[in-house]
């Protein structure tokens, strides 16, 4: 795919430019800026909050809370008193100690960043949970983590097996006219007499900060268990990939359920002391818009998934709203699309920077920054202190332009520590030569951009050519009529695998067998003749995790009439 590259507009950005020799970057640079490189005392959420309730930023906003019925504002001193309290609540009423697991399910709300904030304090272990998980979920986490604490709302209680979970000790309600016995305490009640002064749990630097649990394509979600050390990658790519600044008003719109939702909806920006708006609800784009006009939002971290759902949306709406403070916008979670980028670029008249990372890696690690060329379709460059490869089945270097593992060599500060007891699986992520294998499939051109392909297991090989259903889906959303689209490969007799899409289309379209020609010639011409699916169904949606990835193992189990594994994640 040949792309004219976007240059950077003027600015005065923290990562000034890019050359090679910042592979040899020192993490170690890092640690100064942190007080524990002075006084020897480690806890996330100190740095986060604490310290900057110490100086010029006492009274600076740390969280702005939006949603359908609150609308409120905390500064670094409040929110120190309110982690405090939280962290009080804990300990007093559900003997949180170093270690334990302290899981959180509820809608976004401050009391939600309280709990998990507090929780940290005390050196506990956090556990976010998708509001929106079912009981099956909530069970396979809650009992693989043996979460003492839990942290929910009357409402979601029902989805708790709470008798089938003997190592949950203390559940939390956060809401009204809660009835209190030794098992269920009233969260609000307790927070309002708790005294805002606490003494912090002082923690060792590889000691438990968080679990996210995520899915694979089969078997139960594992526990990715990442510790306080992460903290100088939170920080360090908050400066230079998010580039915030101490004017900036930030705003990831990404749930703690999701790695993106803690990593920097909560440690990177408050890491580097910076105001970060929070906006509960559903998703609809004038409310998007809005919430960048009335905050005056400067910087955006966001996914493709949304942008492809403002994109639908029409450029009208995007004239109602007046968007001047954005100055910088990024993405992550799945590729960005080129034509997204292209529409970023008329309406915004800003690029969309893509980011590449996993629960996994805790933090970004192939980035476009503010200050570098963006190729589009491309998830840029890794970030200083990180080498990526792609590397073949044996863990040997592919030379440029050559589809293989993409690969991480490793070191960095952010990386899981391990998975929560299951240390063969957490073996089983690393190849010799110290490579962190990723499951993604990816090239590195020439200039050393990296090309998202797909997953190792969607990669597509039709009539003896390898074929990423990235590239295929790309170019079929450049088509007018289609929303959205997701690729699979199907085993064929004689081509081993065909191309098969799976399209949504924009309002206004009608699906007809011309419609489907039409787009099977526009890939043709567009892309490539082996690239163009043979098969193309309509689908009013298609299947996607929480946090927008399209699940082309479900499009291929359906297709397939295969199991679809585990589905905790999908979106409803
Ligand atoms: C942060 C996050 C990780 C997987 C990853 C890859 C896909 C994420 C991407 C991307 C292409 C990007 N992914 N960012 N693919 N371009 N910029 O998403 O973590 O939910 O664990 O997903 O997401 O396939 O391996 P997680």
């Amino acid at each position: 795919m040949k792309v004219e590259a976007l240059s950077p507009t003027n600015g005065d950005y923290q990562l000034k430019d890019y050359s090679d020799t910042y592979h040899s970057f020192d993490w170690k640079e890092v640690e100064r800026e942190f007080s524990w490189y002075e006084t020897g005392k480690v806890n996330l959420a100190y740095e986060a909050i604490d310290r900057h309730a110490e100086t010029f930023r006492k009274n600076k906003v740390a969280l702005y809370y939006r949603d359908a019925s609150r609308n409120e504002k905390y500064t670094f001193k409040e929110m120190k008193e309110e982690s405090n309290k939280a962290a009080n609540v804990f300990k007093s009423f559900g003997d949180v100690e170093k270690g334990d697991r302290v899981f959180i399910f509820m809608p976004r709300s401050p009391e939600l960043y309280f709990a998990v904030l507090g929780a940290i304090k005390l050196g506990a272990i956090v556990g976010p949970l998708f509001e929106a998980f079912m009981e099956g979920a909530v069970k396979d986490r809650l009992e693989d983590s043996e979460a003492k604490v839990l942290v929910t709302t009357p409402e979601l209680l029902e989805r708790v097996p709470v008798n089938e979970l003997p190592a949950l000790k203390h559940i939390f309600l956060v809401g009204e006219n809660i009835e209190e016995d030794e098992k269920y305490i009233d969260f609000l009640s307790k927070m309002e007499s708790a005294d805002p002064h606490a003494q912090i749990e002082w923690v060792e630097r590889t000691d438990g900060l968080i679990l996210h649990y995520t899915s694979g394509s089969t078997g139960k979600p594992k526990g990715v268990l990442h510790v306080h050390n992460a903290m100088i990658q939170h920080y360090q790519t908050a400066k230079w990939v998010l580039d915030l600044n101490e004017d900036d008003v930030y705003w990831c719109t990404a749930d703690p359920g999701w790695v993106t939702g803690t990593s920097y909806g909560i440690f990177g920006p408050w890491l580097t002391g910076t105001s970060n708006v929070i906006v509960g609800g559903r998703f609809k784009p004038e409310n998007w818009y809005k919430t960048i006009e009335d905050f005056g939002i400067s910087v955006w971290y966001s996914a493709p998934t949304a942008f492809r759902m403002l994109m639908g949306a029409g450029d009208d709406v995007v004239k109602k709203f007046d968007l001047s403070s954005l100055r910088h916008v990024l993405s992550v979670g799945e590729p960005l699309n080129p034509e997204v980028i292209r529409w970023g670029m008329k309406v915004f008249n800003l690029r969309i920077h893509d980011t590449w990372w996993m629960t996994e890696t805790g933090a970004q690690l192939i980035c476009n920054y503010p200050s570098m060329d963006i190729k589009p379709g491309s998830m840029g460059k890794p970030i200083p202190g990180v080498k990526a490869a792609i590397i073949d089945d044996q863990g040997n270097e592919l030379p440029p332009n050559r589809m293989g593992n993409l690969a991480i060599k490793k070191g960095w500060p952010s990386m899981m520590h391990t998975i929560w007891k299951n240390e063969p699986k957490y073996q089983s992520y690393f190849m010799p030569g110290d490579w962190y294998v990723s499951g993604d499939s990816a090239y590195m051109d020439q200039d050393g951009y990296f090309w998202f392909q797909g997953r190792v297991d969607d990669v597509i090989m039709t009539s003896g050519e390898r074929v990423g259903p990235f590239e295929v889906e790309s170019k079929l959303v450049e088509h007018p009529a289609i929303a959205e689209a997701g690729v699979i490969g199907k085993p064929d007799p004689v081509r081993g695998e065909i191309i098969k899409a799976f399209v949504a289309l924009r309002d206004g379209y009608e699906t007809t067998d011309e419609l489907k020609e039409e787009i099977r010639q526009f890939v043709k011409k567009g892309l490539a003749a082996h690239a163009a699916p043979r098969e193309i169904e309509f689908r009013d949606k298609l299947p996607k995790t929480r946090s927008g990835k399209i699940m082309r193992r479900v499009l291929k189990a359906w297709e397939l009439d295969l199991p679809t594994g585990d589905l905790s994640t999908m979106e409803d």
